[in-house]
């Protein structure tokens, strides 16, 4: 017994040295920005001729991630991000077993703002945010997410005749949202009430999450003139050129390795086309290039913003993407061309797949175009500008917050029980050090499912058999190796089958 003391002791500050690391700073202000259904290679910084100056300078003075992951989905993403698990395990539309991180943040004192799409039930101000203005559903047009014509416009174009879109403002949803002043866009109203918000509570003494998740560049393509005239003529040359120039641009950034390969074109090569169809084609990417170039332009707006505060040192940004970009084609409006509040166009598929350069496949798919985004870390005096190979998920950024402050996750919310987090924090790499990885990631939305171990990932699409790829010899997924390794295929399938009925459980209240 005589020892037992001195073991305790010992045990206690060796739990202290490991669990409790101070944080590194007394709780900055948080801005998360999240981009809707654009590609991996779309911005500068990642590669893409978009213009893109004010992320680019982000990421230049930031940390950026060429192996970090979404969920390959508008709402699953969403629920991972904001809870820290898995979509499935804690509710993939209420998250009624997990925390966002806006109740987590909240308790430990933070002002917290939503400005933008939730595409969660129910709202955001149930869900720990003060304030909300924004999408509370999943897509909508960007002029006039309502029903009704505003003077000297015909009628919203839309996905379907009999579809309402949710919007909110506060706790108030409004089914249907028309703003009668002729200079809205959801881009440029999002950035706006995130502005007023952080005026309205200057020199409070709370630091502020802000949480930026915008509507753009998913569809309809909707751009101000002015903004799409800048890309007019530029796609002409094709989408086989554009991911090629791409390619060559992410290999001089050092975004991709020796081991990338340009994978297969997804669909039609661009001199099968007319001339006519290919004008057709440009004014499409023009249009997207567009809204991708307007959030940058309304970032400068809000950088500019954090600056004037004098907060721009005490502010952790991150940037990334919902998901990969997007082959659904619902145009309603075939006969008006993309660009205006009338229309409701998409892009094509190959341009879809140009913008996941290098990559196979899409959004909605659990291949690396569907799932890997860009992921740009800033934060002066405690992230140091460059690269990083190490792998991260969406589910460790509610984990970095909560190292960051000390906050913990809440036991129960609104009276039900929750799942423990899975995410792990990115802090350590924020500090330039190298992280115990993840055993494994997980992957599952609809008919895509995946799981990655180490650098072996283990991928299907709609029940096909499982594949196989080695993402360090082959980061393009052009090889499947389930023949060559099938007891390695089997053992991961097995794995995600097990991840799967461990989702399922819910904690009983
Ligand atoms: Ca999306």
């Amino acid at each position: 017994m005589k020892y037992a003391i001195p073991i305790m002791i010992l045990a206690c500050v060796a739990h202290s040295l490991t669990v409790q690391a101070e944080p590194d700073r007394t709780r900055p202000n948080i801005i998360l920005i999240m981009v809707d259904d654009m590609g991996y290679s779309d911005i500068g910084c990642y590669g893409g001729e978009v213009n893109t100056p004010n992320i680019n300078q982000l990421a230049a003075s930031g940390l950026r991630f060429k192996q970090f992951y979404n969920t390959a989905k508008c709402h699953t993403t969403r629920a991972e991000l904001l809870t820290g698990n898995y979509a499935y395990s804690i509710g993939d539309n209420n998250l009624e077993h997990g925390a966002t991180f806006a109740e987590v943040l909240r308790a430990v004192g933070y002002r917290t703002i939503i400005a933008g799409k939730w595409h969660q039930q129910p709202l955001p101000t149930t869900r720990g945010f003060d304030r909300y203005y924004g999408l509370a559903d999943g897509c909508c047009n960007f002029f006039n997410p309502g029903l009704m014509a505003r003077d000297g416009e015909g009628p919203p174009g839309r996905k379907g005749k009999t579809r309402v879109r949710r919007w909110a403002i506060e706790d108030k949803v409004i089914m249907g949202y028309t703003n009668p002043d002729r200079n809205f866009y959801t881009t440029d109203a999002f950035t706006s009430y995130a502005i007023d918000r952080l005026e309205e509570y200057r020199g409070e003494d709370k630091p502020f999450l802000l949480y930026l998740p915008y509507t753009a560049p998913h569809y309809p393509l909707h751009a101000w003139p002015d903004d799409i005239a800048k890309y007019r003529g530029k796609y002409r040359i094709g989408w086989d050129a554009i991911r090629k120039q791409r390619f060559e641009r992410m290999k001089e950034l050092g975004i991709i390795g020796p081991n990338h390969v340009l994978s297969t074109r997804a669909a039609r090569a661009w001199d099968t086309l007319t001339e006519e169809q290919q004008d057709a084609e440009d004014l499409k990417m023009a249009v997207y290039a567009a809204m991708i170039d307007r959030v940058d332009q309304n970032l400068g707006r809000l950088f500019s913003k954090v600056k004037e505060l004098d907060e721009w040192d005490n502010t952790l940004i991150l940037f990334l993407t919902d998901n990969g970009a997007c082959p659904e084609q619902p145009n309603t409006t075939p006969e008006i061309p993309p660009g205006p509040v009338e229309s409701y166009r998409t892009v094509s598929v190959e341009w879809a797949n140009a913008s996941n350069t290098p990559y196979r496949k899409f959004k909605s798919t659990d291949y690396e175009g569907g799932t890997r985004t860009p992921f740009i870390a800033h934060w002066p005096g405690v992230i140091e500008s460059g690269m990083t190979d190490q792998v991260g998920h969406i589910i460790d950024i509610s984990a970095t917050f909560r190292d960051i402050t000390g906050a913990t996750y809440p036991k129960t919310v609104n009276g039900k029980k929750t799942k423990p987090p899975v995410g792990k924090s990115l802090l350590p790499v924020f500090h330039g050090e190298q992280r115990q990885p993840h055993r494994e990631i997980f992957w599952h939305f609809n008919k895509a499912n995946a799981v990655r171990q180490g650098n072996l990932k283990a991928v299907r699409q709609a029940k096909a058999a499982w594949e196989l790829y080695d993402l360090k010899a082959d980061p393009s997924e052009v090889n499947n190796l389930a023949k060559t390794l099938p007891e390695k295929t089997s053992e991961l399938a097995a794995k995600w089958e097990a991840w799967r009925k461990e989702c399922q459980k819910r904690p009983q209240n």
